[in-house]
Formats: structure tokens, sequence, C-alpha cells
């Protein structure tokens, strides 16, 4: 996205700079306050002061100019990580996403979950650490995720780079770590997935560095009620729609909205199985049964625009408007009388 886009649609930018970091130079940011002027409902929207994550120019497309971390050889990797594998994001449609109750598998599947909770915090209090000295040279985030990762030894499922994806700002999702150091005023979405014992764990939560303005606040804790009002209705006979519903009940009268382009998934020994839980309001059949295992995870994003446009990289989805999202994931298992977060 060109400086003249972003003042097509309307927003006003000051200071403009680019990485001056060695490697990666693949982030151009700012700090600006952002208003955006929509001609349909003629009011200003103030997002805030926040600096913008904007691809490196000129562009790169792909990834294939990022290393991937090496894995060491006793970390046992999930077939889609293995040579020829990338089969992380295709959902089999024969799947019933459910798993015994009871024995070994729900054992595992706890075990991933709670090593997951693990790191999610864990990184939560790297953050922190870093919080304390942004104003002075410190760890980026590409170290930064590698370090979690050596930290905990296992495998981040998420994407072949093997980095856990930090979405900072104006990255909806899927943020991959690069030489930016973390900035006071930022908010950082980690986006936790390992593979442990064949089973994966998904969690993530959204972290504010330093000082955060009063709308970036609460953009994040908003995050967080939508997540724990939806997983509050969930349990054996409902609904999966109830979700999206819950969570667009609670946005109705704010000034936000949740994003219908990622969804959560149903989790085992498949990454991303079925079901597809949507967390926009939606008419999907479908009711939670014993044995169902899935993420809820939804994106909100400031203001009435949930659009979102992908960095020529393929992956960092950023928000169209550059307002910003936060994100907050766990994993609910349906049981026979109630509901286990295993990621709480
Ligand atoms: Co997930």
């Amino acid at each position: 996205m060109s400086i003249v886009k972003l003042r097509l649609l309307g927003l006003s930018s000051r200071t403009w700079t680019r990485s001056n970091s060695s490697s990666h130079k693949r982030v151009l940011w700012s700090t600006f306050r952002i208003r955006q002027f929509s001609t349909e409902q003629e009011v200003f929207e103030d997002f805030g002061e926040y600096s913008v994550i904007l691809p490196e120019e000129p562009f790169v497309f792909g990834v294939s100019h990022i290393k991937p971390r090496t894995v060491p050889a006793h970390v046992k990797k999930p077939p889609y990580a293995l040579p020829g594998g990338e089969q992380a994001f295709g959902i089999p449609k024969q799947n019933s996403g459910k798993i015994p109750l009871g024995g070994v598998e729900e054992s595992l599947l706890a075990q991933a979950g709670s090593l997951a909770k693990k790191v999610r915090q864990f990184a939560g209090t790297q953050v922190k650490v870093l919080d304390r000295s942004v104003q002075r040279p410190t760890k980026s985030i590409l170290r930064f995720s590698a370090f979690v990762l050596h930290k905990v030894e296992s495998l981040p499922a998420t994407i072949s780079l093997q980095l856990i994806p930090l979405s900072i700002n104006n990255i909806a999702v899927h943020g991959i770590p690069d030489d930016r150091k973390l900035e006071n005023g930022d908010i950082i979405n980690i986006d936790v997935t390992i593979y442990l014992n064949g089973y994966h764990g998904d969690t993530s939560e959204t972290f504010l560095v330093g000082d955060v303005d009063e709308p970036g606040k609460e953009l994040v804790q908003v995050t967080n009620e939508a997540l724990s009002r939806a997983i509050g209705i969930c349990g054996p006979g409902r609904p999966f729609k109830d979700i999206g519903r819950t969570i667009h009940e609670y946005l109705l009268d704010k000034d936000y909205s949740v994003s219908s382009t990622f969804t959560g998934h149903g989790i085992g020994k498949v990454f991303h199985d079925n079901p597809a839980i949507l967390h926009h309001l939606n008419d999907e059949p479908g009711v939670m049964e014993p044995g169902h295992c899935f993420t809820i995870e939804p994106v909100i994003i400031q203001g009435r625009n949930p659009k979102v446009w992908i960095f020529p990289d393929g992956w960092t989805a950023s928000t169209e408007n550059c307002a910003r999202s936060a994100q907050a994931e766990h994993m609910v298992l349906i049981t026979n009388d109630g509901i286990k977060v295993l990621t709480r």
C-alpha cells in the first residue's frame, strides 16, 4: 500500500520513516494519528495514536527470501512440516472434528492445549521484558519469536517458516517476525501453535507494550470479552452459529467489527479440522457434540470496516484502512455435560 492510496482513503499522515534496520527491510512504519472520514456515515473515526505497519518497498513477493528457522532434529514434526508436505491449511472434508472423550486422546489433546497456554503466557512475560526496554535497542521481534520457541523446544505448527506469528497494531493476523523492534504503544498479538505428541495446541492473546492509548486498550478488552462471551454459550447441543451471533450482538452498539475472513477451526491431530467456526453473524448448520474440539479466535477491528488485504509476502494481513486489530484465541472441548477450555 502506498502513501498515495492512504491519502485516497482519507487518512491523514504526518511523518513517514523507512526502517533502517539491516537485513529484513520489510517494514515501513510511522506514528501518526489516524482519522478515517466516511462519506456514508459522515463521521470521523478516530482510531488513536500508533505506528502503522506497511510492507517494505520495493515489494518482495512471497517468503522465499526469509530463512526458515532450523528445528533441532529431536523435535517431532507434523506431517505437513516434512519435505513435500504443505497440508496445514486444508481441511479434510470427511473429518468429523471429534475425538473420543475420557481416554488417551483427550489427555494428549489437553496436554497440547496446556503447553500452548504456557508458551503464550511465557511470550507475554517476554513482551513485558521488552516493554521495560523499548526506549533502547533491544531484541527484534524476529529474535524474540525464535527465542520463545527455543525455550519450549516445540514446533510452531504455523507456516513453514517456523516462527510464531506476531501481529502488531494494524496487522490482523499472520505477521511475520522481522527486525522491527517493539515500540511503546504497540499492541501485539502472539499466536502460539504447537505440535506435541501428535496433537496440536493453538491459542493467542494480544499484549500491550508500554503506554497504549485508550482506544488501543479498549480494543484489546473488547476482543477478550467477545471471546469469553462466545465461549460462554458453548456446550453440547448448542448450534455453532450461536458463536457468531453472540459476538455480533456484543458488538452491535460498539464501534468495532469482527473479521469474517478468519475463522476458528476444529483442532486435534489435524491442525485445521472441521468444523469451521465463523465469528460473524451466520446461518451455518451444525451442532456442538461431545468430543468436538475447536478454536474460537475472533479478530476484532476498530471501526466498521472489517476488510483486510494481504501483503506481498502472501501472509501478513493488514486491515484495509490501517485501523488496529486485536485477536484472542482459546481451544474449547465439548464434553458430555459442558465444556473444557484447554488453553485457559
Ligand atoms: Co487457530
